[in-house]
């Protein structure tokens, strides 16, 4: 089957040097953790978007950028990254120099960012597990066993948000970072699993992030109201 990767431009920006940035993305998967970083950058890169289907994941245009053919992936002249967070990390530090969302080594909030980004993965793997036994296996192969495992597990990370959110509006006291939009987007992604709406910190960081329009820009675009804001 032949290949037809829709390739979108983004809008013209006078940085030269980003024109060689290429992200490979599927709506709602990881990679919009780097497709929501990428638009609060406000920098010029090329989206290439994929339907979530092995049919242009595992093809062999697509496994001879990433062997794995997963998503994110993203290129950057002749440099080609393939986890979300060195992606989130490498951003920043080519993109960010002035550490609006990055924390740079001797920012005294360094190892923080560090924590948050990596955490992210933590919370992020229980929704990827949640994905394949409510959606992908078939439906008389899924493990009602496993189902409550790593909804406790997801449930677990998302107490630790919660408590670490008490009287704070983003994970770092300095403000918003991009941290935020990879573990934002484990929220985004663990909410489709578990009632989010039990943590009230988590809603109202979660309802905040919703409102930020490089989040919007980010989402599927056949969403059914993705912005509804949540009570608590
Ligand atoms: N740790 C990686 C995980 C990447 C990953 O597994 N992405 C999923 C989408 S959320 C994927 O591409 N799955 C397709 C597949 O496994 O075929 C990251 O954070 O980038």
């Amino acid at each position: 089957m032949e290949l037809q990767l829709i390739e979108v431009l983004s809008e013209e920006s006078n940085i030269r040097e980003v024109r060689m940035l290429k992200l490979y993305h599927c709506p709602n998967a990881r990679s919009m953790r780097s497709l929501w970083l990428l638009y609060e950058l406000n920098i010029d890169f090329e989206l290439v978007e994929m339907p979530f289907d092995q049919k242009y994941t595992r093809s062999p245009e697509y496994l001879s950028v990433h062997p794995l053919g997963r998503v994110p992936c993203l290129v950057h002249n002749q440099t080609t990254l393939y986890e979300s967070g060195a992606i989130c990390q490498y951003l920043c530090e080519i993109f960010d120099k002035e550490d609006k969302l990055g924390r740079s080594i001797g920012h005294k909030e360094h190892a923080e960012w560090l924590q948050w980004l990596h955490y992210a993965e933590t919370v992020a793997v229980h929704g990827a597990s949640l994905v394949q036994q409510n959606i992908i296996i078939a439906e008389e192969l899924r493990s009602p066993v496993v189902i409550k495992l790593e909804s406790r597990r997801l449930e677990k990370a998302i107490e630790v948000l919660n408590n670490h959110l008490n009287g704070r509006d983003y994970l770092l006291e300095s403000g918003f970072s991009a941290v935020d939009t990879a573990v934002g987007y484990s929220i985004h992604m663990g909410s489709m699993f578990i009632k989010i709406s039990e943590y009230k910190n988590v809603v109202s960081y979660y309802n905040k992030l919703k409102n930020r329009k490089a989040f919007r820009k980010s989402l599927p675009k056949d969403v059914n109201d993705p912005l509804e804001e949540i009570e608590v």
